[in-house]
């Protein structure tokens, strides 16, 4: 089968099956393109439970599908690649959240939505990228466990420092691993661009940059800027929105490792393969899956 031939199947396939396709802004240019909606996960969670259709096919990692299912318990929520994971949700397990509890039971537990749903059973509220600093400023506690990025931890630590983040160890092994000097060098090739970056990035590499937010913040303030280059610091895949929404600007990579290994797994035939046989259907253990459900719901209250 062609690659048009394939896209061809899928759209059929998605019809037939009145299903829908999600998309990361991580994922593949080819996958991006054939998606119903492209976003960050806040965005996509958004739209899960907002949809009418009753399939999501999710293109991206585990926790993300896995949110969908949670926030749609009664939709069926395909994940194409049974192994595409995010290492950082293995960086805390619901066991060291039910003993950080016991011990410290007035402190709130805010969990990254890259983390399972059992530990987002054991927390008290999740957070996205796009919203965690909102969030932390709302919370009515002094004190706050941020689990499992040590980097946004740091982040949240600079910009609410009334409040004191418990940081736990966790990191991303693609934003971790960027250099302050690729900074350094990038400015010196690229003096006129402003350097945009995640907060997954270490402190020494956001300290030095222009901008710092969630991968929608970082489009947005593209798009939406009168600047015409920028140092892009988060997962290469959203290179393809931005060049696609701001043809007459320039983008370039903060470095060669902002390439996530397992939001890269998923090509154009696991979709199709997936739509085909209905696979691999996200199962979740009904009481985690309430428990989750209450924990990723209550970032969307308006307090
Ligand atoms: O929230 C997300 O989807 C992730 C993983 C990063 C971001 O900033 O969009
Ligand atoms: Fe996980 Fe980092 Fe990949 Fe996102 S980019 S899925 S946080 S490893």
């Amino acid at each position: 089968m062609t690659e048009q031939e394939m896209i061809k199947e899928v759209v059929r396939l998605k019809k037939e099956k009145k299903g829908v396709i999600f998309a990361h802004n991580y994922q593949i240019p080819e996958i991006q393109d054939i998606a119903d909606f492209v976003g960050d996960s806040l965005e996509l969670i958004q739209q899960a439970v907002n949809t009418d259709a009753e399939l999501i096919l999710f293109s991206g990692v585990d926790y993300l599908a896995e949110s969908a299912k949670i926030l749609a318990p009664n939709k069926k929520v395909l994940l194409p690649v049974l192994d595409a994971g995010c290492p950082m949700v293995n960086m805390v397990d619901a066991e060291q959240l039910r003993v950080f509890r016991r011990e410290y039971p007035h402190i709130p537990i805010l969990c990254y939505i890259n983390s399972s749903a059992a530990a987002k059973a054991e927390s008290d509220l999740c957070c996205t990228a796009s919203n965690v600093v909102e969030l932390v400023r709302e919370i009515e506690a002094d004190k706050i466990l941020f689990v499992p990025d040590q980097n946004i931890g740091r982040y949240l630590a600079k910009q609410v420092p009334e409040k004191e983040i418990i940081n736990w160890e966790g990191f991303c092994m693609t934003h971790h691993m960027v250099k302050p000097l690729e900074v350094d060098v990038n400015r010196r090739k690229h003096p006129e661009a402003l350097v945009l970056v995640h907060p997954e990035c270490s402190a020494a590499v956001a300290e030095k940059a222009d901008f710092v937010g969630s991968t929608t913040e970082i489009i947005r303030y593209a798009n939406q800027s009168e600047k015409k280059e920028f140092i892009i610091g988060t997962e290469m895949g959203v290179l393809h929105r931005l060049r696609k929404e701001n043809p007459n600007k320039k983008f370039y990579l903060l470095s060669p490792s902002l390439t996530c290994f397992n939001m890269k797994k998923t090509a154009l035939g696991d979709i199709y393969h997936a739509l085909l046989k209905e696979q691999h259907e996200i199962k979740i253990d009904e009481a985690i899956r309430q428990k989750a459900q209450l924990c990723l719901e209550k970032m969307f209250i308006k307090r």
